[in-house]
């Protein structure tokens, strides 16, 4: 029987790379995201080069009553074999006195909270199943801190003992639980992160080969589908010229 993934923020970069290799692997997936058209696109791409089901769930994981509501109406014998706790972002890049408190509760709402009702919601029905994988979107940004990441960071930091919290609490219940931690990808993160502004955005990435989407979505499947009895806990993944967070090497071989 084909296994069913919920991804988290798949309307766009990781999460939608996610959606497309688990789909070619033959997963029924549900995909979430706040952009509908996108979800939309998403759902129809999928179904058409796979030929999987694919059902879309369209919330805001910051809000809890609709996150509660949109799972809530999953059919109760649906079963969820994988979720991948994706939807995320940085929001502004600024030391703490510059901060904007906006781009803080964003971040804090979104990563760590969005994160939690998401699961709180999830787990209840992998634990009656008596079986699942929860893999959680950390970030190197999760393991080490660099200026002006500050709260990204620390909302990182939260995810990655979430992800410690998780594994301790449901290893009884025969759920394995995994991060994974990247470096920089180049998707709409940094859009996102910079208010909107692409020229900056691309200048990111510039001068070195960043990670994409589908080396994410590679490590994520590979994560999936190691032996029932082996877990990946914890996986850092980064470009060859990143060494460190907020350290990269420009220009270098290209
Ligand atoms: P993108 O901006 O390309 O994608 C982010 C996804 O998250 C979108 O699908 C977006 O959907 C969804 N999302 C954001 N906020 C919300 C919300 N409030 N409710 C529901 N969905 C939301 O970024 P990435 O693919 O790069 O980021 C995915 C994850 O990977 C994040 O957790 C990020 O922190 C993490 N990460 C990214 C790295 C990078 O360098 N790119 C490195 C390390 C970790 P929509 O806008 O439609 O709601
Ligand atoms: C995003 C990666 O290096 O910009 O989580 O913090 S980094």
């Amino acid at each position: 029987m084909n296994r069913t993934a919920l991804i988290t923020g798949a309307t766009a970069g990781i999460g939608e790379a996610t959606a497309l290799r688990l789909a070619s692997e033959g997963y029924n997936l549900i995909i979430t995201g706040r952009r509908k058209d996108r979800l939309e696109n998403v759902k129809n791409e999928l179904t058409s080069t796979y030929g999987v089901d694919v059902q879309t769930l369209h919330f805001d994981v910051r809000s809890h009553a609709e996150v509660t509501t949109a799972i809530d109406s999953l059919d109760a014998n649906q079963p969820l074999d994988v979720l991948v706790n994706n939807a995320g972002l940085a929001s502004g890049l600024d030391q703490i006195q510059d901060g904007d408190i906006e781009d803080w509760d964003k971040m804090i709402d979104t990563n760590v909270k969005g994160l939690l009702y998401v699961s709180r919601q999830v787990i209840p029905r992998m634990i009656a199943r008596g079986s699942g994988h929860i893999v959680n979107i950390g970030s190197i940004a999760g393991k080490e801190v660099y200026p002006k990441g500050n709260v990204y960071c620390g909302t990182k930091h939260m995810v990655d003992a979430l992800n410690q919290a998780m594994r301790r609490e449901l290893a009884e219940s025969n759920i394995k639980v995994s991060a994974i931690n990247p470096g920089a990808v180049e998707t709409e993160f940094s859009i996102v992160r910079l208010h909107g502004d692409v020229e900056k955005a691309k200048s990111v990435y510039n001068g070195f080969e960043n990670l994409v989407a589908a080396d994410i979505a590679d490590a994520i499947s590979w994560v999936l589908s190691r032996p029932d009895h082996v877990n990946i806990n914890d996986l850092i993944i980064m470009p060859k010229a990143q060494p460190a967070a907020g350290q990269i090497h420009r220009n270098q071989g290209l």
